[in-house]
């Protein structure tokens, strides 16, 4: 049967391998993987290319509700188009329950604005803000047996933050139904305590920001988050670490036999706290929770992805527009730091950066990077057919000229910010060709898909959790 498309000439990398071969599509799934695959109706020339698993970035945040008077820079079609133009081909996106809203109400409200919009597949996981008995009992159980395996909770933001006696409902309830519970680790009073003493003496630019949110808080969290899992006898992700400390109380965990999963993200390897510095407010582009640290740390993350400590590394892609009265430089956001909204964009330039500054330059090999990038998010996150190149998987792939030189510019990128934080940085190996199931949707770096090619993807519950 003549194949719809054929790969051939590249090197193929997965998460244990690298091996010279053609890839065989049809149907949307690989069905060959050989010297010489057969007949297609298509096919790309990857010659000297490398042939990956399409990205899967697990954090990202789309269209959700930042406060009164903030909007979030990325739709599903901007967030979606500018994580395909970087290599990605599934994207996992928060679904923010409001205080006193319905799980079901909240999700009904981002399908309809993912639907029909989307450049890449998706899934969401679920933020409990308000953690009733009703939803920890009833909704929560449903919605996972419906294919919302995953939930976070935060223990920072006055209006997200969840006490340890919810945190361990919560927790427990994920014990009761398979899924997986990712933390927010940063200690609440302490960063109010340290607002408190910033704000009296009038040191209110960007910088306080990071001050304000000090390795301290941020590893006193992280401790009680796996105290907490390890009580409750669950999993745990630890999302976005920033530092090493962090990294120790994980570690420590799982040396007690704790299954411990840990995330860290590219602002973390490449930004740190002086970036906030900016003059005239150009810090608030680098505000986002937990806040870059310095080079000590930066080390501390790459060791952590070398060792293998690190799982998952994602984009925490959380976009708002600098110059912009819904943004970062919102009326209030220009008196105080602690009204510039947290986050940063970067779905688009992850995959980019992980390779350049690992791969390129000999930090990591290949197939750690495809782990850390694709596999891993597949395998925790319950992503059924994903995350790898093999025959019966969706034909996810990515095809990467390891040797492009490109130098970060906003410009050239595809989401709705008006800046990136990576502005300026020089890469060196950038994908150029995105087909996701199946289908051509990034042709030599040109967008050639249709919005609405991307599905959502229901998912099962994550290998590493299992029902009590
Ligand atoms: N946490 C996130 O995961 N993303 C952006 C802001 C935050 O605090
Ligand atoms: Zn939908
Ligand atoms: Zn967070
Ligand atoms: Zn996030």
């Amino acid at each position: 049967m003549t194949l719809d498309l054929a790969i051939r000439g590249g090197t193929i990398a997965t998460a244990s391998d690298v091996f010279r071969a053609d890839v065989g599509i049809r149907e949307g799934r690989i069905v060959e993987i050989a010297e010489g695959v057969g007949a297609a109706r298509e096919t790309l020339d990857a010659a000297g290319r490398l042939v990956l698993p399409g990205g899967i970035d697990s954090h990202v945040h789309i269209s959700q509700p930042s406060g009164a008077g903030i909007r979030m820079a990325d739709d599903f079609e901007s967030g979606t188009r500018s994580a395909l133009m970087g290599g990605n081909t599934t994207v996992l996106p928060f679904c923010l329950q409001g205080k006193g809203q319905s799980l079901r109400e909240a999700l009904q409200g981002y399908h309809a604005l993912a639907e029909g919009q989307c450049y890449t597949d998706h899934s969401f996981h679920l933020i409990v803000s308000d953690a009733t008995p009703s939803v920890l009992g009833q909704e929560l159980p449903a919605l996972v047996a419906d294919g919302y395996t995953s939930f976070k909770v935060f223990m920072t933001y006055e209006d997200l933050r969840l006490n340890d006696a919810e945190i361990l409902a919560t927790m427990d309830t994920a014990r009761r139904t398979g899924a997986l519970v990712m933390v927010h680790c940063e200690n609440e009073d302490a960063i109010r305590y340290l607002v408190g003493q910033h704000e009296a003496r009038g040191d209110v630019a960007p910088r306080a920001h990071a001050t304000t949110r000090p390795v301290a808080v941020e590893r006193e969290a992280t401790h009680r988050a796996v105290s907490l899992a390890e009580v409750v006898d669950v999993p745990v992700v630890i999302v976005h670490v920033s530092n090493g400390a962090a990294l120790s109380e994980i570690r420590a965990a799982r040396a007690r036999g704790r299954r411990v999963v840990a995330e860290t993200c590219p602002q973390y390897l490449v930004l740190t706290a002086a970036d906030l510095e900016g003059m005239d407010w150009e810090g608030a582009k680098f505000v986002c929770s937990p806040p870059p640290r310095d080079a000590a740390e930066q080390v501390a993350c790459w060791t952590g992805l070398e060792t293998g400590d690190f799982d998952l590394f994602s984009s925490d892609h959380c976009p708002f527009r600098y110059d912009d009265a819904e943004g970062k430089l919102n009326p209030r956001g220009r008196t105080s730091f602690r009204h510039v909204p947290n986050g940063i964009p970067g779905v688009e330039t992850r995959l980019p950066i992980l390779f350049s500054e690992g791969v390129t330059k000999g930090r990591i090999d290949l197939s750690r990077f495809v782990a850390l990038t694709a596999t891993n998010h597949a395998r925790i996150y319950g992503l059924e057919r994903k995350g790898s190149i093999a025959i019966g998987m969706d034909a996810d792939i990515a095809i990467w000229n390891p040797e492009a030189r490109r130098t970060i510019r906003h410009a050239d990128l595809h989401d709705g910010a008006d800046y990136t934080p990576y502005e300026g940085l020089e890469v060196v190996g950038w994908p150029e060709d995105v087909i996701l199931g199946g289908r051509l949707m990034v042709r030599g770096g040109v967008l050639v898909g249709q919005k609405g090619a991307g599905t959502y993807r229901p998912r099962v519950l994550s290998s590493l959790a299992r029902v009590a």
